[in-house]
């Protein structure tokens, strides 16, 4: 007899992640690969599209969430992450994506970030960095390197980059990796385990900018500049470690998790959740609430 517990949903595809809508990226844009890797990364965690709430700022990479079939929205430039918060403490059984470009992230954006990181909330972070603003067509990003040459920074640019590695991690957050569509299936895995991790996970993703982008950005100089965090031996419990490995970004490209910590701290959501145990049944009165909340009102 065929009952409820007997039927088993059918194993979700990465195509039923890809949604119809065609993507207008310019031809070779490395933002294929990263959402080629989304779409496999959420086949193998498994949860339907109508769990999952992916949210972006404005940007060619922000695009991303209107390729899959999650619930998107594609917010404001660099406000992405505030919207995702709220998206997650409102209804914390949704897996929620963020992504977003490094101009949308470091530099618009920067300032959220430190928040999301100190207030850990379960979100997982990917941010498509080919330093330079690739939508409004090449101006400096806070990645590019120095002495770079945009429409920008004629006479290159004058500015250190942000290292967008150590700017998590100094803040710390609790999983933090890189990769690259250079390699789809490292990719597809990295960002499966930011899926999987509870609490803030940080991916930065080398996507390559075809049209504005610098020569040694493209997949194929890639494909002979990247090493491995794993062939290394880099062990990521090792903060010690992934700290001096994040020193070499823009030097040296490693790719896979750079750090994740062995003992996660408790989320943003489980402390609320965990208050609203404890408050359950004592609720207030307009008046206590007042006093509690307003005292000199
Ligand atoms: C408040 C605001 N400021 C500026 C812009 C213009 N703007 C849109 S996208 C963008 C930067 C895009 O670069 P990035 O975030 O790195 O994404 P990419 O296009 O390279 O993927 C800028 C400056 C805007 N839309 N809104
Ligand atoms: S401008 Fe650059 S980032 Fe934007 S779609 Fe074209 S190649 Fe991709």
């Amino acid at each position: 007899m065929i009952t409820h517990e007997t039927i088993q949903p059918a194993k979700l595809q990465a195509g039923d992640f890809k949604s119809d809508l065609k993507p207008i990226w310019c031809p070779g844009c490395g933002d294929f690969g990263v959402v080629t890797a989304i779409t496999r990364a959420l086949a193998a965690v498994g949860r339907p599209p109508h769990e999952i709430a992916f949210v972006s700022g404005i940007g060619c990479s922000s695009r991303i969430p209107g390729y899959t079939t999650a619930y998107g929205f594609n917010t404001v430039h660099g406000r992405s992450l505030p919207i995702a918060q709220g998206i997650k403490l409102a209804n914390p059984e949704l897996l929620v994506l963020v992504a977003s470009g490094d101009g949308d992230g470091f530099s618009i954006g920067g300032g959220h970030v430190p928040h999301v990181i100190r207030r850990n909330i379960d979100l997982t972070y990917i941010v498509m960095d080919n330093q330079i603003y690739g939508l409004t067509k090449g101006q400096l990003s806070p990645t590019s390197q120095r002495g770079r040459k945009t429409v920008t920074s004629n006479f290159g640019s004058l500015e250190q980059p942000v290292n967008p590695l150590l700017y998590v991690m100094g803040y710390g957050a609790s999983f933090v990796a890189q990769g690259s569509p250079a390699d789809m299936a490292g990719l597809a895995r990295i960002i499966e385990e930011g899926i999987r991790f509870p609490g803030f996970a940080f991916i930065n993703v080398q996507s390559p900018c075809v049209t504005y982008g610098q020569e040694e950005q493209q997949l194929k100089a890639q494909k002979t500049r990247m090493q491995s965090l794993e062939s290394i031996g880099h062990d990521p419990a090792n903060l010690a470690q992934a700290t001096e490995l994040a020193r070499e970004y823009g030097t040296r490209l490693y790719t896979g998790i750079l750090y994740r910590n062995p003992n996660p701290p408790p989320t943003f959501g489980q402390g609320v959740a965990e208050r609203q145990q404890m408050t359950r049944g004592q609720a207030l009165s307009r008046h206590e609430v007042l006093n509690r909340f307003m005292p000199n009102n």
